[in-house]
């Protein structure tokens, strides 16, 4: 590294100390914290992304948001070449980056790790990142912050996409680096069309007329209400009304959107008596989660929570029924066998896994957080995955596209098989495949929901979840709680699997896992049981038992 870059360096991050007794940890989706706090972890983060781009000579992002945390929050996310997140590979350096004490200390890490990965810093090579935030009011200052993070390493460019949604910045990177336009109206463009396409091959008997097909959607007063208006306009076939846009006053997360809906399975607000019987779907602060939701009656404020497991086991079905009309008559010697798996979590709700695997379906668990169960859909041919919280996506890969493309041009014109290849080809364009994207997984759940001819109630009724009861406990250390095997076992601290096993085992279906957040500073009680009143007296049980252990 030369003395001109070490310099800048040097000079620039002294603009940004690190608050004492701060810190940072490279979560489940990157940083986040109190905004107050985060100037030099997001400067940091920009250093961060633009030695990414160095050193894999392509175009990074970084979003700066706080998705489902509350207003005061802020985070940041790096986006990796393929779109999708940061390489696991290179969170070590983000920590130590962001808890660097200062700036002589930020200036050797750096050194040491351009060394290492053969990182070169002398302005031949452009580095090239792409900026989004949402609409938190912290995130303009953060984004400053960013830029001239990214701007410290010499020749560095730094181009601000504006107010974006994560999905959107995201689709973005990977569209660049695979040579494709890669604005918001090419993003709005690229799923409008692909939905279009969807819509042309409902049956007949399926098409439904005018507000007979309105769809009502909580914004969650952040970035995702007014982009959705904007797609709006670009959709035949679908009315779509959206609430909590942000513009009404209402307040980020508070009392709406997809992670409260999904936690407290209560009505958002400006959602209530109307609504009953609509179909309704709540967005999270950045829109990259989504769950439906039934209003089922006017004199109470539950719901019924249709969440991630129910997107995913919708669209499983009918990519499964998609590939069974494409490979009619086939021999299988002659065709591409495409494998098709599913991708869950430990929240994963225990009916949903036992009806995916009752459609024949290989089904898989990971750890919580979309970039590993992104790393394990990616080895199928056709993987889905989505988290219950309804944050997930479709992942086709590129042999199989390959395959079906050609396939598609082979069959008779207008047959039903051509017509399952071309419904396919649709989703593979529709849905993101960069990461969970509520909106293309809006789309989607649309456009099967009319091939089908299903109402919401239909797509509830697949199957009954068990009930469960999500809780959050303040510890003073989170990360006393380690697990492992996919997160279902508390290996630390020491006998509390063995406490939680004892009360779980009350319960008739009973289950429960601790772990701590990775964007927040909690430790998250899971439990699920026969009756809705076992659940709940089990996830308390279980969450005096995180106090006791914890302090
Ligand atoms: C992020 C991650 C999700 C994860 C969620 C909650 O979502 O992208 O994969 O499920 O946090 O994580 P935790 O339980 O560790 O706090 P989002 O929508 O907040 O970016």
């Amino acid at each position: 590294m030369d003395e001109d870059q070490k310099s800048i360096l040097r000079r620039a991050s002294s603009r940004f100390p690190i608050p004492p007794g701060a810190k940072f940890s490279y979560g489940t989706a990157g940083f986040r914290a109190d905004a107050l706090v985060l100037e030099s972890t997001v400067y940091r983060a920009g250093i961060l992304a633009a030695l990414r781009s160095l050193k894999t000579r392509s175009v990074t992002g970084l979003m700066i948001t706080a998705s489902h945390n509350k207003i005061s929050d802020n985070g940041v996310k790096i986006a990796d070449p393929s779109g999708g997140m940061l390489t696991q590979a290179w969170e070590p350096f983000a920590d130590a980056l962001a808890n660097a004490a200062d700036s002589d200390s930020l200036l050797q890490l750096i050194i040491e790790f351009a060394k290492k990965e053969s990182i070169v810093t002398d302005g031949n090579c452009r580095a090239e990142v792409l900026l989004g935030r949402d609409t938190r009011p912290s995130g303009e200052s953060l984004l400053e912050a960013a830029k001239q993070g990214i701007n410290s390493i010499v020749g560095s460019a730094a181009i601000d996409m504006g107010i974006l949604t994560t999905p959107q910045l995201h689709w973005m990177v990977r569209a660049r680096n695979k040579g494709m336009k890669a604005s918001e109206r090419d993003y709005s463009e690229q799923l409008s069309s692909s939905f279009r396409c969807l819509m042309t091959l409902v049956p007949g008997e399926c098409k439904v007329k005018g507000t007979d097909n309105k769809l009502v959607v909580d914004g969650a007063n952040g970035v995702g209400g007014g982009k959705l208006e904007c797609l709006m306009n670009m959709l035949d076939g679908l009315v779509i009304e959206v609430r909590n846009d942000g513009k009404g006053g209402g307040i980020l997360n508070e009392g709406v959107g997809a992670d409260y809906v999904q936690k407290e399975k209560v009505v958002p607000q400006e959602f209530g008596s109307n609504d009953v019987g609509m179909r309704c779907a709540s967005l999270d602060g950045d829109a990259d989660r989504l769950v439906y939701f039934i209003v089922p009656s006017a004199s109470s404020d539950n719901i019924v929570l249709v969440d991630g497991d129910k997107i995913l086991s919708l669209f499983a079905l009918f990519i499964k029924e998609q590939l069974g009309i494409l490979y009619k008559g086939v021999h299988e010697n002659n065709a591409y066998q495409a494998r098709l798996g599913v991708v869950q979590t430990a929240y994963a709700n225990g009916a949903s896994t036992d009806y995916l695997k009752g459609l024949g379906l290989e089904v898989v668990l990971t750890p919580t957080g979309v970039k590993f169960l992104h790393e394990k859909a990616a080895e199928y041919d056709i993987g889905i995955y989505f988290e219950a919280n309804g944050h997930g996506t479709i992942l086709f890969s590129d042999s199989f596209l390959c395959w079906l493309e050609k396939r598609h041009n082979e069959l008779p014109e207008g047959s039903e098989q051509q017509k399952a290849a071309v419904r396919l080809l649709a989703v593979s364009k529709l849905v993101n495949q960069a990461v969970g994207d509520a909106f293309s997984g809006l789309l989607l759940v649309e456009a099967i929901l009319q091939n089908l001819n299903w109402s919401i109630n239909h797509w509830s009724e697949l199957y009954w979840d068990l009930p469960s009861r999500q809780l959050k406990v303040k510890v003073m250390d989170r990360t006393a709680v380690v697990t492992a095997n996919a997160e279902t076992v508390a290996v630390k601290p020491p006998g509390i699997q063995e406490a939680i096993n004892a009360e779980t085992v009350k319960y008739p279906r009973g289950r429960s896992f601790i772990r701590p957040s990775g964007t927040e500073d909690v430790i998250r009680v899971y439990a699920e049981a026969s009756t809705q009143e076992g659940a709940d007296t089990l996830a308390q049980s279980v969450a005096k038992l995180v106090e006791q252990f914890l302090g």
